[in-house]
């Protein structure tokens, strides 16, 4: 069978998938599962096209690693195919760890553990399974093989994975702020002292890309009504799991009934092979299909949450730059529990406060670094003449309030 296949994107074009093995590790349940996992969560209750996989972004990624590392070769530097397969198959694998609706479940179904976390678990397993050679990859996701510059190009501040996401989240959401210019970025990309780095003449293209992030997270991935939708999917299920750990036998798949009943974080995710077992098969259609039926649940604060998402009665949410204050707070608890008829201690479900935070760039971690003609190294900060590059290192946070409508 020929596995050298070619897959049409609709944001690049044709995808050649290099070798036999890449086609087997795409063709694994753990691979094919990202086929069900919406990139963006919740997003497509306000951006409707936003209805993209991380299967889709997964592939997208390998597609710019293999023109990085194309590029890299042709202006000098030295790469083996091994070391392509490997940084191709590591960017492939880097967010295999994702469970149901991406980063919007990411701390309800396992509490306290990163996804990134989870996919070098579930790297290692597939290692395992495939003798051997996946061994490489798995020290260029961790950092540990010695050509730094390929762990670069998977994680840091200018990343293929960051590269793929704005190109392809602002294709399928339709918010052209989140457009770069991903080809003439890698085109800059060169290699000094074994550290990925920008050439001069990019530095523009840069800036809009940093520039290009800020506006998606403002603009899309934290855009209040996004952030509801994601809020009352976290609210059912941290009620769906109050009433099992009560002895409620609720609707459920069997993995996510596994979820359900155990308390599964950070301390006992790991030591169980069962747990893992169960979240590598879950995806979104787990969850949905339960909302779907719990609608009609008896508990009134779970199917009430479940028809709020089911027919977008969204809550409302007000997002500033001050914490709402106990008083108002108590005031909208109250108006729950007089329009929803239910009890003062169960209206923490549907009045509540949280905050939510971003930043554009941090110059610490995995910084970008320019290279400058006269062969200088300078942070992009630094290089560039645009004063507000430095304030975009500064973590923006804002405060939200949410509470059902009709108060
Ligand atoms: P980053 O590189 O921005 O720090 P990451 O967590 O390293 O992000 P991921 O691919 O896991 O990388 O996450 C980025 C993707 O998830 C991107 O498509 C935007 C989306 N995203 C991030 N945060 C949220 C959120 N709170 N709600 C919905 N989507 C989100």
């Amino acid at each position: 069978m020929n596995k050298k296949k070619i897959i049409n994107d609709p944001v690049y074009g044709f995808i050649s998938i290099p070798s036999e093995l890449v086609y087997d590790v795409i063709s694994h349940p753990y691979f094919q599962r990202l086929r069900y996992i919406k990139q963006l969560g919740m997003t497509h209750l306000v951006y409707p096209g936003a209805l993209h996989t991380r299967f889709h972004h997964a592939l997208g990624a390998m597609h710019l690693m293999s023109l990085a590392i194309n590029l890299l070769k042709s202006k000098g530097h030295t790469i083996t195919e091994g070391e392509e397969e490997a940084a191709i198959l590591a960017i492939l694998l880097h967010d295999i760890g994702h469970g149901p609706f991406s980063h919007a479940l990411e701390h309800s179904l396992v509490t306290g553990i990163r996804h990134e976390d989870i996919s070098a678990k579930l790297m290692n397993d597939l290692n395992i399974y495939f003798e051997g050679k996946l061994s490489h990859a798995i020290e260029i996701f961790n950092g540990t093989y010695p050509k730094k510059f390929l762990h670069q190009l998977i994680s840091g501040q200018l990343d293929l994975d960051r590269m793929d996401y704005l190109n392809r989240d602002s294709f399928f959401t339709g918010v052209s702020e989140g457009v770069i210019s991903f080809d003439r970025i890698i085109k800059m990309f060169n290699v000094y002292d074994d550290d990925l780095v920008i050439e001069e003449k990019g530095i523009y293209s840069i800036e809009k890309f940093l520039i290009a992030r800020r506006l998606m997270y403002w603009q899309v991935y934290l855009h209040k009504t996004v952030i509801s939708g994601e809020m009352i999917l976290v609210k059912l299920l941290e009620r769906a799991k109050e009433l099992s750990a009560a002895g409620e036998n609720l609707f459920a798949s069997p993995s996510l009934n596994y979820f359900l009943k155990n308390d599964i974080n950070e301390a006992n995710f790991f030591a169980q092979h069962e747990n893992l077992e169960h979240f590598t098969n879950l995806d979104d259609q787990d969850i949905y299909a339960a909302v779907k039926v719990w609608v009609k649940h008896p508990d009134k604060i779970l199917s009430t949450l479940c028809k709020m998402l089911t027919s977008r009665n969204l809550y409302k949410v007000e997002m500033g730059n001050e914490k709402a204050s106990d008083d108002r707070v108590n005031f909208l608890q109250d108006a729950a529990v007089n329009l929803l008829e239910i009890k003062p201690e169960e209206a923490r479900y549907f009045v509540f406060t949280d905050s939510i935070q971003n930043r554009a760039y941090n110059a610490g971690v995995g910084n970008i670094k320019i290279l400058m003609k006269n062969n200088d190294i300078v942070d992009i900060a630094k290089a560039s003449d645009l004063s507000n590059l430095e304030s975009l290192q500064k973590t923006v946070e804002k405060y939200i309030l949410c509470y059902p409508r009709g108060i």
